[in-house]
């Protein structure tokens, strides 16, 4: 029982807060870590529950709001977390819920289906790793509150004054624990932004709020049109084909809703969600959306005559060229193929994903005649330049493998064989490469210039790209081969580094070289090898001291420590690599005692190719609109 003064811990109470211990021992199981992407998980995992509440359509809007202090606030108008008494624990649901693992809202009335199966911990791990917590809901027209610190609660739930007529609603406040949380860990507005965006664009209607008071920028999100709407913001900037296609079905309890937009660009654009959550690693809702429309596109070819008995059908690559697609699924038990490697795994829904997707879009198909024959020619256009890419890439690997033993004569390649201890950097433009070879150690780091020119071809497919002579270099350089030929034991560098400079072009080189590793050579990604360089923006010197600033707030920061004004001292901002001499390009940026390297994620890498698409895209006013608003804020640009 809840008692009104004292409040004390029985012997239920101890074993529930044991687990909550188990969660601060070890929040890689909960949250994946303590890292920046599990601070984010964490209002991921709050704002999920709400999202929830919209999904049993009991809620449609949702704020969260970020505080100075870094705490956040998540308030939703649904119908409260209930505050009845749970006969099993005897004591509020409430309570229940904020303090006990995977809890989720499978009690008191209701089949209420609970996040606990989408991020799949429960807002109980958010508060076991949170400095404080605080829970308001409103419910029945009272306002129910309590108060927890790193999990244990400071007292019971408490009627605390009235809810507003009508009102009810769940605001939960918490701090995260800088204890868990360190090395100046915050959140990042950019990647919430994007994930809210995701969320309010797969849960149609419902109204997403953020606010940062740490920066006073603001963002609502509202999407009536739900996925069709999500379809219509990723062409945004790019020629279509036809109108969005789009399905909704329910079937037995489980919901596919999909829609469906070609381009004229060549990449492709798919989302897979499941329960909201961006499975980023896709799983069978994306295989049958995939299936459906290649068997759909190839039945309606030979239909229409475009595909004769016996040319080959088209594959699965044809026609996912300027597919712009969202899939979002909607299951009450989804089944992941682990923690945090988001992809969905139950088999039913790829048969039922192939059926909802394949019948919409035949019937589409023939409704529409010119919007299929247009379909069908972009098909046909991929198949025959990817027939021709194959012949240009096998040549590539076939050379490169016969001058394996030649390596590039641009190469300056270490002494050192053990891939375990050797580096590769690749520099933009030969006077950094000039610098960079000079300042290396040539014992174990090997330099590879690249000429930013050649590689910068607009509008380019990454198809031809290959042929050009800069990334056959590469390709060579690295030993892996690539795409299905790739091979990491092959590797002969166990860093690869890019190191580019910090302005537009820079950015635009590594987006593009991200963007080549992310669709040819994923596993080295993946495993961990591929870094960027993080070299200085400012030398400052002043009297005999000379030091370097990587960040706007470095800068500020050392001359403060030097005691000095920015016009006092003498500050040089580096352009480029190329400003630099050997020793400092080594000091700063390549001694593995000094610098920083940023390790490239898998997300990284898909967000610069997503950014690709922009960048070297047909469309060109928006590529301009990009540079130009990022111009000023180039180290932001990179990933
Ligand atoms: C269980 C049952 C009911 C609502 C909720 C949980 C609920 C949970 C959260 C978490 C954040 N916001 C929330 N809003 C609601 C339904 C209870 C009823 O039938 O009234």
């Amino acid at each position: 029982m809840v008692k009104e003064s004292s409040y004390s811990y029985e012997a239920k109470d101890i074993q529930v807060l044991e687990g909550l211990e188990a969660v601060r021992r070890r929040p890689g199981m909960y949250v994946g870590g303590t890292d920046i992407k599990a601070l984010h998980h964490l209002i991921y995992e709050v704002v999920d529950n709400s999202i929830d509440e919209a999904l049993a359509g009991a809620c449609d809007r949702i704020e969260i709001k970020i505080h100075p202090d870094s705490s956040v606030t998540v308030r939703d108008n649904g119908r409260g977390i209930p505050v009845d008494i749970h006969p099993q624990m005897k004591k509020p649901a409430l309570e229940v819920v904020m303090t006990t693992l995977h809890a989720g809202g499978k009690f008191g009335s209701g089949s209420y289906k609970v996040s606990g199966g989408l991020h799949g911990v429960g807002v109980s791990a958010v508060n076991a790793l949170s400095e404080w917590c605080e829970v308001r809901v409103y419910r029945d027209g009272k306002e129910h509150f309590q108060r927890y610190e790193r999990g244990y609660p400071q007292g019971p739930v408490e009627v605390i004054g009235k809810a507003p007529s009508g009102v009810t609603g769940t605001t939960t406040t918490y701090k995260f624990d800088p204890l868990i949380f360190k090395e100046d860990l915050d959140y990042r507005f950019d990647t919430l932004v994007q994930r809210f965006r995701e969320m309010a664009f797969v849960t149609r209607g419902v109204t997403l709020y953020f606010l940062d008071e740490r920066s006073d920028r603001e963002m609502t999100f509202h999407f009536e049109g739900g996925i069709t709407s999500f379809v219509r913001y990723l062409n945004r900037n790019r020629e279509v084909l036809h109108p969005v296609v789009h399905v909704e079905r329910e079937t037995d309890g489980i919901t596919i809703d999909a829609a469906i937009q070609y381009t004229d660009a060549y990449a492709e654009s798919v989302y897979a969600f499941a329960n909201t959550i961006n499975t980023i690693d896709g799983g069978t809702h994306l295989t049958g959306l995939r299936a459906a429309l290649t068997r759909t596109i190839n039945d309606y070819a030979r239909r229409i005559g475009q595909l004769k008995d016996a040319d080959p059908n088209f594959t699965g690559d044809d026609t996912r060229e300027g597919l712009t697609a969202i899939i979002s699924v909607k299951h009450p038990d989804p089944q992941f193929e682990s923690q945090t490697k988001v992809k969905l795994m139950n088999p039913e829904v790829q048969t039922l994903a192939q059926q909802v997707v394949g019948e919409a879009f035949s019937t589409f198909l023939e409704e529409n005649p010119a919007a299929g024959k247009a379909i069908v020619a972009k098909c046909l256009t991929s198949a025959r330049a990817r027939d021709a890419a194959r012949k240009a890439r096998d040549l590539v690997i076939r050379k490169s493998a016969l001058e394996s033993l030649t390596l590039p004569g641009k190469l300056a390649d270490c002494s050192e064989r053990d891939p375990n201890k050797t580096e590769l950097y690749i520099v933009e433009g030969d006077s950094a490469g000039g610098s960079a070879k000079q300042g290396r150690d040539r014992h174990f780091q090997a330099i590879l210039p690249l000429r930013g020119k050649i590689l910068n071809t607009e509008r380019a497919r990454l198809d031809k790209i290959l042929a050009n002579n800069e990334v056959k270099a590469l390709i060579s350089a690295l030993g892996t081969s690539i795409g299905e030929s790739f091979d990491l034991s092959g590797l002969r560098y166990g860093r690869v580094v890019l190191m580019t400079d910090a302005d537009v072009d820079g950015s635009h080189i590594r987006t593009l070289l991200l963007t080549f590793f992310f669709r040819y050579m994923q596993q080295l990604i993946e495993d961990g090898h591929l870094y960027i360089a993080q070299p200085p923006l400012y030398r400052i010197a002043y009297k005999d001291k000379i030091r370097f600033a990587y960040t706007e707030a470095d800068k500020e920061k050392i001359l403060s420590e030097l005691g000095v004004t920015a016009e006092k001292a003498s500050l040089q901002r580096y352009k480029g690599l190329g400003e630099m001499n050997p020793d400092q390009l080594w000091e700063t940026t390549m001694d593995p005692t000094r610098r920083t390297l940023l390790l490239v994620t898998i997300e990284d890498a898909a967000e610069a190719d997503r950014t690709f698409d922009m960048l070297m895209g047909s469309a060109v006013p928006p590529r301009k609109r990009f540079i130009q608003t990022h111009a000023r804020e180039v180290r932001n640009l990179d990933i």
